[in-house]
């Protein structure tokens, strides 16, 4: 699976205009020919375009320039250079464009949407047939082309995700969002086996989708630093939905939920306002009486048990997000 890559920078060049061509008219038993020197071709542009069928940024490559290509050299028989082409670069949505001189923002890509202008190609130089005149009726020069612009950038990827796995090390995350979608994210028996945040889809049979974000385990203290801390709670800071996973043969699963919520809330406290749901992990281990007996443990929750096991109430959590998303 191709790395999950969050914040890269790269430097974009515009292709540089064409130069303008000093050429001259000739032709059998005419002595002197006029100026016919065409312009030169404008180089291309750099555009960034957010896709749906890009998931991370890991096709991009740190420092290395993305180029345009250069506008054409005019030619004789006043025939003007081609345009360079167009170079788009294509990211997920939910990348954030920054200019690394600046710092400033130049655009925040939510939405597959149209290719915005990053880089604007130098324009061609005129060639000779443009500067003749009275007083200069074979001009012996023409414009060289102007550069293109060149911009280092920074991309930021916040996953746009509509779902949110949250739970301790090794409650089963990961294992989930392979059995519910597409992704084949990193599985065993330790905790911090996920260490970047993995996305996966749901294709629904009417033709839209549900994406799931599998982040890295939180442990209690993680606002302070602890285990791999909560930085990577951005990835998910936009969801709609939170599910907290909870393996049910944890200790105590209503302290763990606890714990949960707490962190959320010193990253961000909108997070708790989120549609949520308690998914008990793992329910293959347990007999069902013990499932019963934890799940009354919890009050006024909207709880669920599951196994990627052996499947149990798969199909219906998919059922419950769809209620939550509504
Ligand atoms: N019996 C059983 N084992 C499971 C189930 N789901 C996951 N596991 C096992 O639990 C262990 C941890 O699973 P992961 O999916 O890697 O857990 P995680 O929550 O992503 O862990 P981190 O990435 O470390 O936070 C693995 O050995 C899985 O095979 C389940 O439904 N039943
Ligand atoms: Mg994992």
């Amino acid at each position: 699976m191709a790395r999950f890559t969050d914040s890269i920078s790269i430097n974009v060049r515009a292709g540089k205009g064409g130069a303008g061509a000093v050429s001259f008219f000739r032709e059998k038993y005419v002595p002197k020919g006029g100026p016919d020197g065409g312009d030169g071709g404008k180089g291309g542009d750099v555009y960034i375009e957010a896709r749906n069928s890009y998931y991370n940024l890991s096709h991009y490559f740190k420092d290395r320039i993305y180029k345009a290509e250069n506008g054409h050299t005019g030619m004789g028989k006043n025939r003007s250079g081609r345009n360079g082409a167009d170079l788009v670069l294509k990211v997920p949505p939910g990348t954030e464009v920054y200019d690394e001189e600046t710092g400033e923002i130049i655009f925040d890509l939510t939405v597959e949407g149209p290719a915005m202008l990053l880089a604007s190609g130098g324009i061609g130089g005129k060639g000779n047939a443009f500067f003749k005149s009275p007083t200069n009726q074979t001009p012996r020069f023409a414009q060289p082309g102007m550069p293109g612009m060149e911009k280092r950038v920074r991309l930021n990827l916040k996953l746009i995700a509509d779902v949110g796995l949250v739970g301790l090390p090794n409650a089963g995350k990961s294992t989930l969002l392979s059995k519910l979608t597409n992704a084949k994210p990193k599985i065993a028996d330790y905790p911090f086996t996920t260490l970047i945040p993995n996305l996966g889809v749901v294709q629904r049979a009417d033709g839209t989708s549900i994406r799931l974000a599998d982040i890295p385990g939180i442990i209690e203290g993680a606002h302070r630093g602890l285990g791999l801390g909560l930085s990577f709670l951005q990835h998910i800071e936009r969801v709609r939905v939170i599910l907290f996973l909870i393996d049910v043969t944890a200790d105590d699963p209503v302290y763990t939920l606890r714990l949960l919520r707490s962190e959320l809330e010193t990253y961000n406290k909108e997070m708790l306002e989120r549609p949520s749901a308690v998914l008990l992990s793992k329910v293959d281990l347990v007999d069902e009486d013990e499932v019963l007996r934890i799940r009354a443990l919890f009050d006024k929750e909207r709880i669920l048990a599951v196994s990627s096991i052996s499947g149990l109430n798969l199909d219906e959590l998919i059922v419950v997000i769809e209620e939550m998303m509504e």
